[in-house]
């Protein structure tokens, strides 16, 4: 059956890789599953077509045969569970692994999203100065908490799963910030995500869709 993901036609970010068509890559890309992508633009995705595939207007939404989801956490999850090589077979700790998407999704990136949306769509708001460093403060103590935990080891729960997966692709929207760098060991993690052939190759798709470049 094949499989059909929606990406915007150009990224805000410009193909950094940080918009969410890249993690749904990443994890085609692990189970080795080939897939095409419809790029829609900002106004399309607000209209009825592609609001039928996505309540809320967004990407990325995933097609396969009569199967439609939205949501990367729900979308990776159903790769996971379709295909070897994201999450363990032993239940517990498959069970861990999924408790580190949620994590990565529920405790981690929501701080995260609101530096974007204080300094850049609130930006010119007057609250916004006072805000920021606020926001900063609690993305720093939830990094601080994941770096604790993490301490030396290569992946969150012994090996690399759909957990770091998406914990790493969560991480990677604070580069911009700089506050990675505060924790060695967590950009360290980014950098040894970033380093699979799985989220290189997923990574210059998106590059290439967006700068219609190859990634160098
Ligand atoms: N929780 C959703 C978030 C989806 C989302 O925010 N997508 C962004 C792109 S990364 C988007 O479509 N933004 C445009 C908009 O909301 O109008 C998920 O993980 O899939």
């Amino acid at each position: 059956m094949s499989i059909t993901i929606t990406a915007f036609e150009r990224s805000p970010d410009g193909g950094k890789g940080l918009a969410r068509d890249t993690r749904v890559r990443w994890a085609l890309e692990e189970v080795g599953q080939p897939y095409d992508v419809r790029y829609v633009s900002f106004q399309a995705m607000k209209e009825s077509a592609h609001l039928r595939l996505h309540p809320f207007g967004q990407i990325p939404t995933y097609e396969e045969g009569d199967l439609v989801l939205f949501e990367t956490g729900a979308i990776v999850f159903h790769l996971a569970e379709q295909h070897p090589g994201l999450l363990p077979t032993d239940a517990h700790a498959r069970a861990s692994a999924i408790a580190w998407m949620f994590a990565a999704l529920n405790s981690v990136e929501p701080s995260i999203l609101e530096l974007v949306v204080a300094k850049f769509q609130e930006g010119d708001k007057p609250w916004s100065k006072e805000r920021v460093p606020l926001v900063m403060d609690r993305i720093r103590l939830r990094l601080g908490q994941l770096s604790t935990r993490l301490g030396d080891a290569d992946w969150l729960d012994g090996a690399f799963s759909a957990g770091d997966l998406m914990m790493v692709s969560v991480l990677l929207r604070t580069r911009p910030s700089g506050i990675l760098d505060e924790f060695p060991n967590l950009a360290a993690y980014v950098a040894r995500g970033e380093a699979r052939p799985a989220y290189q190759r997923a990574f210059a798709a998106q590059w290439a869709a967006n700068t219609g470049q190859l990634a160098g």
